[in-house]
């Protein structure tokens, strides 16, 4: 039997207004801009896979314009007349032709799994060895910049039973500031809520020591990239003295980092991010890493917009272990949708379909109307 050959490959950058502006120690997103990836076969079926990032070139070192531009002129052609059904040499073949890129791999390998989960009449979950749970914690980031609203939004989450974990972006403002705003919030929501920081690499050793100590102290959970994902030494000693657990974010931007992290004691948690790992097959070799390190897992967003959501939580259902839940609310902060039916949040959690794929159809009216011309 001949193999079933991928035919195309097209990268659409789609801008999507988001419900609020969105406050990062490293830039206020004011939209977020998805890149959406079509791999049309010859056995006539397509795969949807995203590539996303946050703020241009503020977050990572991939752009939604460097993602197109790497895709359309590598990439894909790197893969168009390959056998479609064989991912494993499919994402090698990338991987020996192109360096780092995980974003843009990552868009590319959720569209293979989908191609392949559609062929085979399996969710991507059970291409990937099989789901040990339907659906997903998710906790929301709380990132007005200001106290009162942020108690406020924690407040309406709690009583529609939407979200119990809210994680405080920080570290573009004062340090003192800062923590006054975090420890207002604890102190308002109380045991009924988890309060997490996420710092994204604003402070130095010297400020962190002091301010992760007094994080921990009022009753925060979880502190995550207090520091540069350069500063090893740091993250060490951090992870060492400080009262709530590190979590590693930035600093893993592929497998071996997760490695290295892992093997230095840098962090007891690692946040799990297709985006960063290049795909949801390549999330998974971070997990194990983990895992045979005793470091406890949490499942990541680059703030996705459906598709990248759940190619992210099919990953995260197939865990072992997920002691810290997700923060898959991507789709939760944009105003509009681009699939046919938007992922469903119940309960505190992301319900996760067990259709073929992904489980998800494109809009292609509302695809075609956010598409950058
Ligand atoms: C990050 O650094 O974790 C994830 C949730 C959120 O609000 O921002 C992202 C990025
Ligand atoms: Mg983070």
């Amino acid at each position: 039997m001949s193999p079933i050959l991928i035919e195309s490959i097209q990268a659409i950058v789609v801008d999507l207004p988001t419900i609020r502006p969105h406050k990062l120690a490293m830039h206020t997103m004011q939209r977020q801009t998805l890149v959406v990836i079509r791999a049309k076969c010859s056995d006539g079926l397509e795969g949807i896979g995203e590539s996303t990032t946050i703020g241009g070139l503020a977050y990572g070192n991939e752009s939604p314009d460097s993602i197109k531009q790497n895709i359309d002129s590598h990439l894909g052609r790197l893969l168009v007349g390959q056998d479609a059904a064989n991912i494993n040499a499919a994402m090698l073949r990338l991987d020996k032709a192109a360096k780092g890129n995980t974003f843009a791999k990552s868009g590319l390998e959720s569209a293979l799994l989908d191609a392949q989960g559609k062929r085979l009449g399996l969710p991507v979950s059970e291409l990937l060895g099989g789901r040990v749970r339907d659906r997903l914690e998710v906790a929301w980031t709380l990132a007005s910049g200001n106290t009162a609203e942020d108690i406020e939004e924690a407040e309406r989450m709690l009583d529609i039973r939407r979200h119990r974990i809210f994680k405080l972006k920080i570290g573009a403002g004062e340090v003192n500031a800062d923590l006054k705003h975090v420890i207002a919030i604890k102190q308002a929501l109380g045991e009924r809520a988890s309060v997490r920081v996420d710092v994204n690499q604003a402070w130095d050793e010297s400020v962190a020591l002091r301010a992760c100590r007094i994080l921990g102290d009022n009753g925060i959970d979880l502190i995550e990239q207090p520091i540069s994902r350069i500063n090893r030494g740091g993250q060490i000693r951090l992870n060492q003295r400080s009262p709530a657990p590190i979590m590693a974010d930035e600093s893993i931007d592929s497998v071996e980092d997760a490695f290295s992290l892992a093997a230095d004691g840098a962090a007891s948690i690692f946040a799990l991010k297709i985006a960063k790992n290049g795909g949801p097959r390549a999330v998974l070799r971070t997990a194990q890493i983990a895992e045979a390190a005793g470091v406890a897992l949490y499942g990541g967003t680059m703030l996705e917009g459906a598709i990248g959501t759940l190619a992210s939580a099919h990953a995260f259902l197939t865990l072992n272990k997920l002691q810290w839940g997700t923060e898959l609310f991507g789709p939760l902060l944009l105003t509009e949708e681009i699939v046919t039916d938007a992922p469903v949040y119940r309960d505190f959690q992301l319900e996760v379909p067990r259709t073929p794929g992904l489980g998800l159809t494109l809009d292609e009216e509302r695809l075609a109307f956010f598409s950058r011309k």
